[in-house]
């Protein structure tokens, strides 16, 4: 049995990039394996956030990973800022980490770029992200494309930090979707589809009502060659349409591109756009369930105690291994 750990921010709602990329592989991690999932709300704040607003993504959030499947009697499902373990190994990290390495990451680029206050947390995010994953001696991070190069900072640190004091962090390996890795905007699909996007018309939220979902898709940049296969240099929107497509009906890139030949684009948008709502109704219906009940609560109580009794005792380990605090006396 391997340990998994994975986190989402509580950014906004999450988008279907978000489910295909990374929630729908949780759920069917969790059957064999010791699975840790985390809403990073700790990570959230690092661009500005409005704290009600906040509140109600953290909790939107939790129900959707219940909705989508995660089963509390199998995975660990708890908010990052109820284990204080987390900031604590972050901040400890953050003493081995180069300030260079952390200004080389795309992620703190794109989002530092053009600011004028850009928060020291942005910078040092990293360094927590690390502490999370190190926290549970995690075996294996399923995440989406994009957190590739921040796996590979932690992989780093973890290996200095054994090097350098004691070997007691496991070094986890990441796992990326097959398909599904990436899913980009609907409006530029050189871009990926992400939360926080300005364009609403970029991304398909997960709580999207029908109408909405069918009018994005139907709306989606395309080309005009009039031809369903996937290329994606010069059909970037195509390819991203037949990519949330395979992903929602299991079916491969191939067998779609051969079912479509001689076919409009406006059948297949239809079709993808059904394939979408298909995935996403069944969840929307168990997440209004879920989203204000105290069932809800009491899995995010038994989540923060399970958490925290395993975080407690490597957060011990990596005191003991840096020389903080003291060794206690036998009374
Ligand atoms: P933000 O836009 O607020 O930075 P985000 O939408 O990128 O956030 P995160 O909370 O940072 O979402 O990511 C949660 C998980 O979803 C990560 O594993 C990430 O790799 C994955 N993910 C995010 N966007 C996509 C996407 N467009 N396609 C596939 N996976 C994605
Ligand atoms: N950085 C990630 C979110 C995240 C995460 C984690 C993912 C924070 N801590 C630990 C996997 C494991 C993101 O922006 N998607």
């Amino acid at each position: 049995m391997k340990t998994i750990f994975s986190g989402i921010q509580p950014s906004g709602t999450l988008t279907l990039g978000n489910y295909l990329g990374a929630m729908k592989h949780f759920v069917d991690l969790q059957e064999e394996n010791n699975c840790y999932f985390c809403i990073v709300d700790e990570h959230a704040i690092t661009v500005p956030q409005d704290r009600l607003k906040l509140r109600e993504n953290i909790r939107s959030l939790a129900a959707l990973y219940l909705a989508s499947g995660i089963n509390s009697d199998k995975s660990t499902l708890f908010i990052q800022s109820e284990v204080s373990a987390h900031t604590q190994l972050g901040w400890m990290l953050q003493s081995i980490s180069y300030i260079g390495e952390l200004e080389r990451m795309t992620q703190f680029k794109d989002k530092a770029n053009g600011k004028e206050a850009v928060s020291s947390s942005l910078l040092t995010y990293p360094p927590l992200m690390a502490a999370d994953i190190l926290l549970y001696k995690t075996d294996i991070v399923p995440v989406g494309d994009d957190q590739k190069q921040h796996l590979e900072l932690t992989r780093n640190l973890a290996q200095r930090f054994n090097n350098k004091f004691n070997d007691i962090f496991t070094v986890p390996e990441i796992s990326i979707p097959k398909v599904g890795a990436r899913i980009m905007s609907l409006q530029e699909p050189t871009k990926k589809m992400s939360k926080s996007d300005e364009n609403q018309k970029s991304s398909i939220f997960m709580l999207d009502d029908v109408k909405k979902i069918e009018k994005k898709i139907k709306s989606a940049v395309t080309d005009s060659e009039g031809i369903v296969s996937f290329d994606k240099e010069n059909k970037p929107g195509i390819s991203n349409l037949l990519t949330i497509h395979a992903s929602c009906t299991g079916q491969t890139i191939e067998q779609l591109v051969t079912y479509y030949e001689g076919k409009g684009y406006g059948e297949f948008k239809q079709d993808t756009a059904d394939a979408v709502i298909n995935t996403l109704k069944p969840i929307q219906e168990r997440y209004q369930e879920l989203v204000n009940s105290h069932e809800l609560d009491d899995i995010l109580d038994k989540g923060a105690e399970k958490a925290e009794y395993s975080a407690a005792k490597m957060l011990v380990k990596a005191k003991k291994a840096m020389g903080l605090g003291r060794v206690k006396r036998k009374k």
